[in-house]
C-alpha cells in the first residue's frame, strides 16, 4: 500500500483514521525531536535516566560486541549510551524517515569512527530485508514506539522480531496519572499540535490535498479503559476535502484518529511478550516509576 492508498483507505472508514508512521517526514521528525525536549514530555528524559543508571547491566544483557539492530532509531539519542557501553560489531538503525536516519548516521560516524553503521530505510510493520547477521544480534526498540502499535500489532511485530534477534531491549511507557499523560500530549507550546497537524500538511504537499489546517484542531486524551493516549484531528466545521481525485466529507466535530500511544504495566507487557515467545529476563524502571525498559530473550 502506498501513502495515497493508505490515506484513501483510512479516510473512507466510518471512524476516519491515518497510520501514525506517516507523521515522520523531514518536518515531522524535526517536530518529534522538539517534543522530546519539552518539559511536559517526560518519556525521553525518564528513559535516558534509567538507561544511564543501569547501563552496565543493560550492556551485560545485550552482550558486548553484538550487532545492534534498532527499530525506529530516529536521532539515535539513547543509542549513543549503548554504543559506548557495548562496543557493538555493527549498528543497524532502521527508520522510515530517510532524513532523520541520514543525519543520525552522519553524526554517529563522526562520534564513533570505529563503528560499522548500516542504515536501513524501512517500515518495521512489514517484513524487513536485513543483511545477514555476522554474529549474535540484539534488537533495541526504545522510546515506547511499540506503544504506537495496537497490542495485536505489537504481538505480530514481536513474533516476527524473534527471527531477527534472540535478545531484545524494549522501552515502554508505564500506566500513570492521567493528568501527567494529558500534559505530555497537550504541551503548552503547541509542538504536539503542530506534529499532529503536519500529517495533513504532508498530505497537501505530497498527495495534492487541500486540507485547510486552520479548520482542524489537535485533540489528545487518555482512554483509561484501553490504557492509551488517543490523538485525533477534529474538523472545526462541516467541510469537503479534496485529495487528488477523491473527495472526503467531514461533519463539524468529526475526527480523524491519528495515533494511539499504549501505556503498559510491567505485568501487561510481560504477558504480551510471553504470548509472542519472549521471556522477560529483567525490567528496569526510572526512579520516578514513569518508564520501563524490558530485557526479552527467546532462550
Ligand atoms: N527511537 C527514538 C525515536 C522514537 S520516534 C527515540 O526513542 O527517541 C519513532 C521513530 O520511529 C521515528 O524516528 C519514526 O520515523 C520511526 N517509525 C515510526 N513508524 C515506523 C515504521 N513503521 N517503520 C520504521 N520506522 C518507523
Ligand atoms: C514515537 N512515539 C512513542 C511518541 C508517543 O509518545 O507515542 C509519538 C508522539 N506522539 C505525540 N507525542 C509524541
Amino acid at each position: 500500500m502506498s501513502f495515497l492508498d493508505d490515506v484513501i483507505a483510512g479516510l473512507s472508514l466510518p471512524q476516519k483514521a491515518l497510520p501514525p508512521k506517516y507523521f515522520y517526514d523531514a518536518t515531522g521528525s524535526r517536530l518529534f525531536e522538539k517534543i522530546c525536549r519539552l518539559p511536559e514530555y517526560y518519556l525521553t528524559r525518564a528513559e535516558l535516566s534509567l538507561t544511564r543508571a543501569n547501563l552496565s547491566s543493560i550492556a551485560r544483557f545485550a552482550g558486548r560486541g553484538c550487532e545492534l539492530l534498532e527499530y525506529g532509531s530516529g536521532e539515535s539519542l539513547k543509542t549513543r549510551l549503548l554504543i559506548r557501553a557495548l562496543r557493538p560489531k555493527a549498528y543497524l538503525p532502521v527508520d522510515i524517515s530517510e532524513t532523520a536516519l541520514a543525519s543520525a548516521a552522519a553524526r554517529l560516524r563522526r562520534q564513533f569512527p570505529w563503528l560499522r553503521i548500516v542504515p536501513i530505510v524501512g517500515d518495521f510493520s512489514r517484513p524487513l530485508d536485513l543483511p545477514p547477521a555476522r554474529g549474535p544480534r540484539t534488537a533495541y526498540f526504545p522510546g515506547s514506539t511499540i506503544g504506537n502499535l495496537t497490542p495485536e500489532e505489537a504481538h505480530g511485530f514481536l513474533a516476527h522480531a524473534r527471527a531477527q534477534a534472540g535478545r531484545m531491549l524494549v522501552g515502554t511507557d508505564l500506566r500513570k496519572d492521567a493528568n501527567l499523560l494529558h500534559a505530555a500530549y497537550n504541551d503548552s507550546r503547541g509542538v504536539t499540535a503542530a506534529f499532529n497537524l503536519n500529517l495533513l500538511a504532508r498530505i497537501n504537499r505530497e498527495l495534492g490535498g487541500d486540507f485547510d489546517l486552520r479548520r482542524f484542531s489537535h485533540y489528545a486524551f487518555y482512554n483509561a479503559g484501553r490504557g492509551r493516549i488517543e490523538m485525533h484531528l477534529i474538523s472545526l466545521e462541516r467541510q469537503v476535502v479534496k485529495i487528488s481525485r477523491d473527495r472526503f466529507r467531514f461533519e463539524r466535530g468529526e475526527s480523524i484518529h491519528t495515533e494511539n500511544s499504549y501505556k503498559y504495566s510491567p505485568a501487561e507487557f510481560r504477558a504480551l511478550a510471553a504470548n509472542a515467545g519472549f521471556r522477560q529476563a529483567r525490567v528496569w524502571t526510572d526512579r520516578k516509576g514513569l518508564f520501563a525498559l524490558h530485557a526479552l530473550q527467546t532462550d
